[in-house]
């Protein structure tokens, strides 16, 4: 098996949630800004160019969704069944880190990649901040509640690896106390502590990245 990755980036929910199931893996790190994600090589196994893709049991499997939930039915763990009372949220949970994590996307362009400086749009970063609030505040109603986001830890965790990382780079923790208390159990687990040591850390060189003025 081998994970192609990305230290900080999608490929964070698959590399946690190899560590969590405790599979047999190896890694081969790309890098987002050389062109190497637009080579004949890497498409072949990801078309349009995207981390994360994972080799398994002779393809290639592209989209960090599909192979959480692929590793989860392999292994028959970390995932309600199918007729279980969770398996809509555990769908839903799954889909709704995608929605945040292209806000992130969309944050990460702006603040991080795109030079220079004035390149940037402050109304799309004003707006993407504030839809990403949205989704945290649901999150954080939800965490209220709960240690996980289903009964108990499962893949759907997993899936928000790449968010934890980044969403309180842009958004105050302190706004978010559950969704924060909940990013600092996660984080504590050994498998993403391992996940972690392997896979590299974070890719953001500040604790947080303000707004500009404008
Ligand atoms: N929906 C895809 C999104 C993958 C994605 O956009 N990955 C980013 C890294 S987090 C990437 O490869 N970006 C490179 C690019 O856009 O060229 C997934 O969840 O796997």
């Amino acid at each position: 098996m081998r994970l192609h990755h990305v230290p900080g980036s999608r490929s964070v929910r698959v590399l946690w949630l190899l560590e969590e199931l405790g599979l047999e893996y190896d890694i081969r790190e790309w890098s987002l800004t050389d062109g190497s994600l637009r080579s004949a090589d890497f498409i072949a196994m990801s078309p349009a160019g995207r981390i994360p893709a994972l080799e398994i049991d002779g393809r290639a499997i592209f989209e960090s969704a599909a192979i959480v939930q692929y590793l989860t039915e392999r292994e028959g763990r970390l995932a309600p069944p199918l007729g279980n009372g969770e398996r809509a949220d555990f769908l839903e949970w799954i889909s709704f880190a995608e929605t945040q994590g292209n806000i992130l996307q969309a944050l990460n362009i702006q603040h991080i990649f795109l030079r220079p400086e004035s390149a940037r749009s402050v109304p799309l970063m004003k707006l993407d901040t504030k839809r990403l609030g949205v989704t945290a505040r649901a999150l954080d109603r939800h965490l209220v509640s709960s240690d996980t986001l289903l009964s108990e830890f499962s893949a759907a965790d997993c899936m928000l690896g790449f968010n934890i990382d980044a969403v309180f780079r842009f958004l105050s923790a302190a706004d978010y106390p559950a969704f924060a208390a909940y990013r600092d159990r996660m984080t504590a687990r050994p498998a993403y502590q391992r996940a972690m040591e392997r896979g590299g850390a974070s890719m953001y060189a500040r604790d947080f990245y303000e707004l500009p003025d404008g």
